[in-house]
């Protein structure tokens, strides 16, 4: 970096890489870039990646300057407003806010962008802590016609012909029974196994998908029995599927519905009818759980992506 004063601070997120600067340069440090970039320890071998920070030292107080030249609105006015000019909805404004640290020094716009930016990473990758980097134990759970049993299909394509993974699937009834034949007809095709009834005693492969049918989890009876099928699977990678072109209200309803089964990540689905950056990030931040992976189209396979916060931050910045 050729700008003189400038420090460089690392970290395994980006919560870790602005604690160190602030540890250091104080709370109003003004971090002028943060990046994701592949780990420089031994965990480079298996593509690990760490965060860096480059920040200097608040500027000494500015000499006066023409009235004119002042910005009526205070900066913390002036900060909510970037945010809401994001589309970001007012709690998730709010949030946002508070984890800013508190600066006494006059930030330009795109200072304040960049520490908007930080604090929008911090959030995301402190809302993927409990997913997985290799799932092996996948559950899409979410309301029916959620998009499950298509992004399985999806999924499943990608590990084993791209990745060569030894793959079954548990196709189990819920209260209802399971209608997903393409997925079992797709699952056939690519030569996969499919369950129909539950079985502890099958040796484990290397990938398991559990496609269950939707669920509304106000229904007691319903959601025991789910949680029970849960139980007995194990998922270390849980994930509660949402179409994404529902209604921002809807999804944030079905996500606080679904929280009693403890998802690990959210897996969007009909990315293709929806493209609101906004909606994403206020589902990130209230939930606190971050996004897995998309799926766009009804189409299989195709259009199953996986997903980090700096690719939905680029594209929250990007409709300004
Ligand atoms: N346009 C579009 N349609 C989708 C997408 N994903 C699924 N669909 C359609 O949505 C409908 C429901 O998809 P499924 O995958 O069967 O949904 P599900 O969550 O498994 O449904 P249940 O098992 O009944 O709960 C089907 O008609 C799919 O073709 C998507 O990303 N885009
Ligand atoms: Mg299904």
């Amino acid at each position: 970096m050729p700008q003189t004063g400038l420090m460089l601070f690392k970290g395994h997120t980006a919560e870790e890489a602005l604690a160190k600067v602030h540890q250091s340069l104080g709370a109003s440090a003004i971090v002028v870039q943060l990046k994701r970039v592949p780990s420089a320890g031994v965990g480079r071998i298996w593509g690990a990646m760490e965060i860096e920070a480059w920040a200097q030292a608040p500027a000494p107080p500015a000499p006066p300057q023409p009235v004119a030249k002042v910005r009526a609105a205070s900066k913390e006015a002036r900060t909510m407003d970037l945010l809401r000019s994001l589309g970001l909805n007012e709690e998730s404004v709010r949030r946002v806010h508070q984890s800013i640290p508190v600066s006494g020094t006059p930030l330009t716009n795109q200072e304040a962008c960049l520490q908007l930016g930080a604090a929008l990473l911090a959030a995301w990758d402190n809302a993927t802590k409990r997913i997985p980097r290799t799932p092996r134990r996948i559950a899409l759970i979410g309301a029916a016609g959620s998009g499950k049993s298509v992004a399985t299909a999806k999924w499943i394509t990608i590990e084993s012909l791209r990745h060569q993974q030894e793959c079954r699937i548990w196709c189990l009834d819920g209260i209802v029974a399971n209608s997903a034949e393409f997925l079992s007809q797709h699952a056939e095709l690519l030569g996969i196994p499919v369950e129909t009834t539950w079985n502890p005693g099958l040796p484990p492969f290397s990938r398991e998908f559990l496609d269950l049918p939707g669920w509304n989890p106000s229904d007691p009876d319903v959601s025991d029995r789910m949680a029970n099928l849960l139980d007995r699977f194990e998922p270390d990678c849980l994930l509660l599927t949402l179409n994404a072109a529902y209604e921002a209200s809807i999804l944030q309803n079905q996500t606080m519905q679904f929280m009693q089964f403890r998802p690990h990540g959210l897996l969007l689905t009909h990315l293709d009818e929806c493209e609101s950056p906004a909606k994403v990030w206020n589902l990130v931040l209230a939930s606190g759980i971050a996004v897995f992976g998309t799926s766009s189209g009804r189409f299989i396979p195709g259009g199953f992506d996986r997903t980090g916060g700096e690719s939905w931050m680029e594209r929250l910045f990007q409709q300004v």
